[in-house]
This record gives structure tokens, sequence and C-alpha cells, in this order.
């Protein structure tokens, strides 16, 4: 399969498994899982999205650049690792975090940021990563990058939680704006 359509591929499935199922009249169980041979017909059923099959769910979930999508143990379901909209329990086990993590916004959400912190907005959780690196291309999404560092270390012995997502996503509820370093 070439890069276009893997990648088309699996922006559509971000949009079916983590933001609405009901586009392709899917649904996911409460801890996200859709149905594989449910989405499969109904991915097709849909008509304008390129032929789906189970050939092609199993190369994009394998080679996605993030490993965004996994298969449950007996393959039968799948579902978005993170980055849910929709409210799923994904049932993540609490991590230490390293003492810092990043983050990656643009300008035009600074005034906000120092105000009320790092909020998790549309999604489920605020979405943190180990490398500045991985920070600076989420960032990248919408302009120039602004890479913050979260004092993870100091938040994780004041009580707060943290979750890593199979994909190896740092999650939190919240980041308050005393450990963020701007
Ligand atoms: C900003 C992608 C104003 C925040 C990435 C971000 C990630 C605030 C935007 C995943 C704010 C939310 C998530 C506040 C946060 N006031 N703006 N208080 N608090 N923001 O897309 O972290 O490629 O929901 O800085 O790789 O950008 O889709 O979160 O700019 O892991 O798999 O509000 O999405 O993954 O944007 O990205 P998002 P994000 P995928």
């Amino acid at each position: 399969m070439n890069e276009k359509t893997a990648k088309s591929v699996s922006k559509f499935l971000s949009l079916v498994l983590r933001h609405s199922p009901e586009t392709i009249g899917l649904k996911l169980d409460e801890n996200g899982w859709a149905d594989v041979e449910e989405l499969i017909i109904k991915c097709n059923n849909r008509g304008s999205q390129n032929q789906m099959t189970a050939e092609i769910l199993d190369y994009v979930v394998e080679n996605n650049d993030k490993k965004r999508f996994a298969f449950s143990e007996d393959k039968t379901k799948i579902r978005a690792s993170q980055g849910h909209s929709i409210s799923v329990e994904l049932h993540l086990a609490e991590v230490q975090p390293s003492e810092f993590l990043y983050h990656g916004t643009v300008s035009k959400f600074l005034d906000n940021i120092k105000k009320e912190g790092l909020q998790k907005m549309s999604r489920q959780h605020v979405h943190l990563s180990q490398e500045k690196e991985t920070a600076t291309k989420v960032g990248s999404r919408r302009g120039i990058p602004l890479i913050l560092t979260i004092r993870s270390g100091e938040m994780h012995k004041d009580g707060f939680k943290f979750y890593l997502s199979e994909n190896n996503v740092w999650l939190t509820d919240e980041v308050p704006v005393k450990y963020i370093e701007f």
C-alpha cells in the first residue's frame, strides 16, 4: 500500500475511532473498541472512502507512524490508543513520569495557558511527550512550535496522576501553571 493511501485510511480511522463513530453508524463499546468486521462493512457502505479490507486494516495498524490503533488480543476488535474526544475508559495503568515531560503548542494559546494551565480542551486528556522532538512535531501541526517543559516529577509527587498510552503518549488530566516552564 502506498504512503498516501495509508495516511488517508489512518485519518479516517482517527475520525471514526476517536471522534465520531456515528459518521458511519458505528458503535464503540465503553472501552473504545469497535468490532473489526462491523467496521469494515460500515466503511465500505459509505461509498466515498476507498475499499476497506482486513488486509488494509492490518497494514495500517502495523505500519502507522505513531501506532495510533491497536487490535484486541483475538483481533476481533480495534481501537485508537489515545486522542479521543468521545468519552471512553481505556483502563490505562498509572505510571510514574520522569522529572520532565514536554508539550508542543503555538504562541496564540500562550496567554490562556498562562492563566489556566494546560487543559484537555476537546480531548480526554492533556497530551505530553517524553521527547522534545515529538512535542515539536505536535506543535508544528498548528504553526511555529513552542515547547513547554512540564515539571512532571514534581506534579506526580504532589499527587497528580499520569498514564502512558499503549503508543507511548503521556496523558494527564491537567497541568496547572505552576508546573510549566515557559
Ligand atoms: C492547547 C496528535 C488554550 C494545546 C498529537 C493544543 C498529540 C490550550 C490545543 C495529540 C490550553 C489542543 C494531541 C488552554 C491546552 N488554553 N489552549 N488552557 N491548554 N491548549 O489537538 O496536544 O497525530 O487537542 O497546547 O500528536 O495538540 O492525532 O492536543 O495546542 O499526541 O495521533 O490546545 O494529537 O496525535 O489541541 O495534540 P489537541 P495536542 P495524532
